[in-house]
C-alpha cells in the first residue's frame, strides 16, 4: 500500500481505495445488500420517515450476521485494514445498509458514528461500498481530521428541520456538545469547514474513521438511486469508550448494538467480544 494512503487515513480520517474490490467480490457484496433489504432486521429504520426524502437504513441485522461474517472472509478488506492501520489483528463488527431511491432522498445528516457506538481508539474503519458510480456532488462528505476532534452528541435523524436534534440531550452524563449545524455554517461561509469528498466508481471503497464528522451523499434527478453497503472493522487499537448515562433516547452506555455482549467492558479496555468475527 502506498504510504500516502496510511498518512491520509491517519491524518484526514478518510481515504479512497480505488479498485479495491473486483467484479466477483462486488457481486457478493451486492447479494448481501439485496438480501438485507429483503430481510430487514429489528434495527431497520426509515431516515426522515413520513417525508418524500426518506431513506431505508438497516444496522447490524442479526438475521444477516452469519452470511456477513462469511462474506468478509472472502473480501480483501481485512488485509487492507491491517495494512492501513498497522494492526496485527482485524475483527469485523457489522454492516449498515443505506438505500436511497426516487431521486429526492435527503442527505444523511452530519454525524459521528462514535456518538451512537461505544468506540475509542485509532483502529476503526467503515468500508463504504456503493454499487453505483457516485458523482462528487452526490458523494459522502467528511470533515478533514475531525476524528481527532470533539466527540459531539448525535442527531436523532428524524427531524429534517433540525439536523442537530440531540440524540442524548442535556441531561446526559457526561454532557456532549450539540452538533454544529454544518450545512447552515458552510452555506454562510463556504470555507467554514475543510470538507473532503470524492467521486467513486463501483469497486472503489471509501474508507473512513467512524469518529469523523460525515454526512451527505444525497440523491437527485440525475443520480436518483444509491445502494450502499457499509462494512465496519476494528483492530488492535480499538477500545471501549462508553456512551453517556441517562440518554434521552434510551441508549445504554454500550449503545444499542451488541449491548449485552459489550456490557462487561470498562472504559478504556480493549474492544473485544467473542461475537465479533476475527478476519486477520
Ligand atoms: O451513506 C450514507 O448516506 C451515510 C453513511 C454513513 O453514515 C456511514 O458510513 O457511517
Amino acid at each position: 500500500m502506498d504510504e500516502s494512503k496510511r498518512k491520509a487515513f491517519a491524518e484526514d480520517g478518510a481515504v479512497v481505495m480505488e479498485g479495491c474490490l473486483d467484479k466477483e467480490q462486488l457481486g457478493l457484496c451486492r447479494a448481501a445488500f439485496d438480501w438485507g433489504v429483503e430481510n430487514p432486521g429489528p434495527g431497520a429504520t426509515t431516515m426522515f420517515d413520513g417525508t418524500a426524502q426518506k431513506s431505508h437504513v438497516d444496522n447490524a441485522n442479526p438475521l444477516a450476521k452469519d452470511r456477513l461474517d462469511a462474506l468478509v472472509s472472502k473480501l480483501p478488506l481485512g488485509r487492507m485494514f491491517a495494512d492501513l492501520w498497522g494492526s496485527k489483528h482485524v475483527w469485523y463488527f457489522a454492516e449498515e445498509i443505506f438505500l436511497k431511491a426516487g431521486g429526492n432522498a435527503a442527505r444523511s445528516s452530519w454525524h459521528q458514528d462514535t456518538s451512537y457506538l461505544p468506540w475509542g481508539g485509532k483502529h476503526w474503519g467503515n468500508a463504504w461500498i456503493s454499487f453505483e458510480a457516485v458523482p462528487k456532488r452526490n458523494a459522502l462528505e467528511v470533515v478533514r481530521g475531525s476524528h481527532c476532534g470533539t466527540r459531539y452528541d448525535g442527531t436523532t435523524f428524524q427531524n429534517l428541520e433540525d439536523p442537530t436534534d440531540p440524540l442524548h440531550g442535556d441531561a446526559a452524563v457526561p454532557h456532549w456538545p450539540r452538533m454544529p449545524n454544518i450545512e447552515v455554517e458552510r452555506h454562510a461561509n463556504p470555507g467554514a469547514y475543510d470538507i473532503l469528498s470524492w467521486a467513486t466508481n463501483p469497486g472503489d471503497v471509501l474508507v473512513l474513521h467512524p469518529g469523523t464528522l460525515h454526512g451527505g451523499a444525497p440523491t437527485d434527478a440525475d443520480f436518483p438511486d444509491r445502494h450502499t453497503l457499509v462494512l465496519r472493522f476494528f483492530g488492535d487499537d480499538a477500545t471501549f469508550s462508553p456512551l453517556p448515562e441517562n440518554s434521552r433516547s434510551g441508549y445504554s452506555r454500550a449503545g444499542v448494538l451488541f449491548a449485552e455482549e459489550l456490557a462487561h467492558l470498562k472504559a478504556g479496555e480493549p474492544f473485544r467480544a467473542s461475537c465479533f468475527h476475527q478476519v486477520i
